[in-house]
């Protein structure tokens, strides 16, 4: 059955700032305390998602959270109304605050895995939200995004939700940062690559020594399972302890698929030839190509710094493949130097489009943590919420919906200002409007 790939980008939120919150994420902790930029990051956002709307790609939008996260400071113990809540985490509790309003939900490849209907048992489209478990600012998403998935993907015949996995580090779960599928066609049966970074129950197998593996094995089979996966479509790869602790905290910062391709860093996995090979075996035909970038060419630093494999890796009406890369690839020697090299040869990757996505890289995120990609046939299209498909009249929407709302610069300090919390409320209600998404949000549930 005909099918396509549509990227959902995640929304930047009205709270977006620097807090310094994830570490092992290089960029997150050098731009602690810089001054945001939330109108210009959710413009930025939007600006991509137009491009690839126009590229003639599908393209959908994920709502944002409802941040300050009052519900969670009033289960850590801040009491009275919501001003007194946010004075008194800021006065106690700064970093609390401040985890609780993160706009880390803009990163939507974090947001679930997903499992198209033409490899799941029961002919369903899956989704499973990230629990996120590694880092509590993101540990919290998981409700308001099931819900948000929920509002989206609202016909039961077609669409299968589960919950997210059971919070702690034994199943920790970053989602489809993690994942990757590949396939022929969309509408073909896939092979899903789950990368995880460690064994939970076997403390002796390789792990990362400095930074966390925010992924387990444990938390990957358990989305295969829950998925209803054939095993024989399904190979799980280990991230190189070696690279995670260089800044790589999730496999999408070093390897990048698209239906026949795998565009990777020769470091990115632990026994790379037995993972091409799985690959190629589960893939079967002989099709299966690996662009593999050398460290001689592009070294894990450049990699990390110009996130490189965080572009988007596209097919186009045409067929050819374009990468979609934040602008520090071209500010980047050895990458650049290595993509005009790329585009030459004869790989099915034809050409580069640069997008400026410098408020959220500045925080570890790039084009492809800033998309949800779901495979739907042209009916499952049909019986989704159309109102979250970009289209030009709804860009031009949120377009003047953020222009509206939002505030030119935010620091850590205007988390307290009660002024933001209502700001942002009203903006959320005006978008779940917008959206057709109902109520999602805990203030609009209480
Ligand atoms: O989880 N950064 C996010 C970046 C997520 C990138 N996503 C993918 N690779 N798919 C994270 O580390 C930083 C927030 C702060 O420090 O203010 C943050 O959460």
């Amino acid at each position: 059955m005909k099918a396509f790939e549509v990227n959902f980008d995640g929304l930047v939120g009205p709270t977006h700032n620097y807090a310094g919150l994830s570490l092992g994420n290089v960029a997150s902790l050098k731009n602690v305390s810089q001054e945001a930029r939330p109108k210009e990051a959710a413009l930025q956002g939007l600006a991509k998602m137009k491009a690839l709307h126009d590229l003639g790609l599908k393209q959908g939008v994920l709502a944002p959270q409802e941040r300050p996260d009052l519900h969670t400071l009033r289960r850590l113990g801040f009491g009275g109304s919501d001003a007194e809540v946010l004075g008194k985490a800021a006065k106690q509790a700064p970093k609390v605050l401040a985890a609780c309003s993160s706009a880390s939900s803009m990163w939507t490849a974090n947001a679930c895995t997903m499992a198209p209907s033409a490899d799941s048992a029961d002919g369903r489209v899956h989704f499973t939200p990230a629990n996120l478990a590694n880092k509590f600012h993101r540990s919290i998403e998981w409700p308001t995004t099931g819900r948000i998935l929920q509002a989206m993907f609202n016909n039961p015949r077609h669409f299968v939700h589960h919950d997210a996995l059971p919070m702690g580090d034994h199943f920790g779960d970053e989602g489809a940062a993690n994942h990757t599928r590949f396939c022929r066609d969309y509408g073909d049966p896939g092979v899903h690559l789950f990368a995880y970074g460690k064994h939970a129950f076997d403390a002796g197998k390789p792990a990362p020594k400095k930074f966390p593996a925010r992924q387990t094995f444990e938390a990957s089979a358990a989305v295969a399972r829950l998925h209803q996966l054939s095993d024989a479509k399904t190979v799980f790869a280990q991230q190189n302890p070696a690279v995670i602790d260089q800044g790589v905290f999730h496999n999408d910062v070093i390897a990048v698929g698209n239906r026949n391709v795998l565009f990777t860093h020769e470091q990115a996995f632990l026994n790379r030839m037995q993972v091409y090979r799985a690959l190629d075996a589960a893939y079967g035909d002989g099709e299966f190509h690996v662009v593999e970038v050398a460290d001689s060419d592009v070294p894990v630093t450049d990699a990390v710094s110009s996130y490189l494999f965080n572009s988007q890796l596209v097919s186009l009406p045409s067929g050819d493949m374009a990468i979609i890369a934040p602008g520090e690839c071209e500010a980047t020697d050895s990458v650049k130097q290595y993509l005009d090299w790329l585009v030459e040869q004869e790989t099915p990757i034809k050409s580069v489009q640069i997008f400026d996505v410098k408020q959220s890289m500045q925080n570890g995120g790039g084009p492809a943590c800033l998309r949800q990609r779901v495979v739907l046939t042209e009916q499952e299209l049909t019986a989704m919420n159309p109102g979250v498909l970009l289209s030009d009249a709804l860009f031009e929407q949120l377009n003047g919906w953020v222009k509206r709302h939002y505030r030119e610069t935010v620091t850590e300090a205007d988390l307290a200002d009660p002024a933001l919390l209502s700001e942002s409320r009203t903006a959320l209600d005006e978008l779940t409007t917008i959206l057709k998404l109902g109520s999602v949000y805990p203030f609009q549930l209480d």
